[in-house]
């Protein structure tokens, strides 16, 4: 199995899962991984994803053994595997949280920064590896980068190639935070857990209104706000969590995603 699924108290585990390649992908792997997101999104008492790696990377990139001697059409052919997971991730409504375990390379890299929040091993990095065998950073790489971190560390890392620790990955905001190797797997746990008991409208509205934000004019940002407040203001989560507030008691959200 390429990919492990697990299912936890209120959220699903996606482990990556050839160990002995650091999880690069494959065509495989990358249809089972939309598999397991279309399958999680189906499923109502599904509110929040926590998306790893097994073994002592996170994820290699695209397996370079599937695209030794692949011609333009062939790379075009495997992005139109890749690419539609990105757009997923972002359009799925449910948090995902990513806790990269070691090395995120390549596509890796981007797979892990359109997820909501991403933590990070300390003996993690973050490498841009496209240039240093030709390539242009894909699935979100000139997208996200810039928009993370701004024009000269997304230029210098894309061009470049070299690791981020993920220290540094923190402090520049690349990523939500840092922590202990041997923290993560219980860090990780513990926010897909805590954002699964949250108000599960207004965390996918929270994505909604965020990811639009990029192309929008405050303008029409604050209009859209507007509209989906009142998405939110009507899900019957919202009068619980005023309710809880003033009763002064911790809010009890419904458990499955209407
Ligand atoms: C691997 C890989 C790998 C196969 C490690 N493939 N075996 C592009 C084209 C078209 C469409 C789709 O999308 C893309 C996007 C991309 O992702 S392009 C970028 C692809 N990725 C890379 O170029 C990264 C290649 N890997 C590395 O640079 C290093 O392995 C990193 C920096 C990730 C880790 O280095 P180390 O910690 O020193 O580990 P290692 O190199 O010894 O790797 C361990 C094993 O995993 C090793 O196999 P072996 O049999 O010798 O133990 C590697 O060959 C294998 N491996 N990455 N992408």
């Amino acid at each position: 199995m390429t990919i492990l699924v697990e299912r936890c108290e209120g959220y699903r585990r996606i482990t990556l899962n050839r160990p002995e390649r650091l999880n690069a992908l494959t065509v495989e792997m990358a249809a089972a991984l939309h598999a397991a997101l279309d399958e999680a999104e189906a499923d109502k008492s599904c509110r929040a994803l926590l998306l790893t790696g097994a073994g002592r990377g996170f994820c290699a990139g695209q397996d370079l053994t599937e695209i030794v001697g692949a011609g333009p059409s062939d790379l075009a052919r495997l992005l139109e595997h890749y690419h539609p997971l990105i757009l997923k991730i972002r359009a799925l409504p449910i948090p995902v949280v990513c806790a990269v375990n070691g090395v995120a390379a390549g596509a890796g890299a981007n797979l892990a920064l359109a997820c909501d929040i991403v933590l990070a091993a300390r003996s993690a990095s973050f490498v841009q590896a496209f240039a240093r065998i030709g390539l242009i950073p894909d699935c979100g790489g000139t997208w996200f980068l810039p928009r993370l971190i701004g024009a000269a560390r997304a230029r210098a890392l894309a061009m470049l190639a070299e690791p981020l620790p993920a220290a540094t990955a923190a402090e520049w905001g690349l990523i939500w935070r840092m922590v202990e190797d041997e923290k993560l797997a219980d860090e990780g746990e513990a926010l897909a857990t805590r954002l699964s008991t949250q108000a599960s409208t207004a965390l996918a509205l929270i994505k909604r209104a965020l990811d639009a934000s990029g192309n929008n004019t405050l303008d029409r940002q604050l209009d859209l706000e507007g509209e989906l407040q009142l998405e939110a203001g009507s899900s019957p989560n919202h009068a619980e969590g005023v309710r809880a507030f003033l009763d002064k008691r911790p809010a009890a959200f419904a458990r499955a995603r209407s």
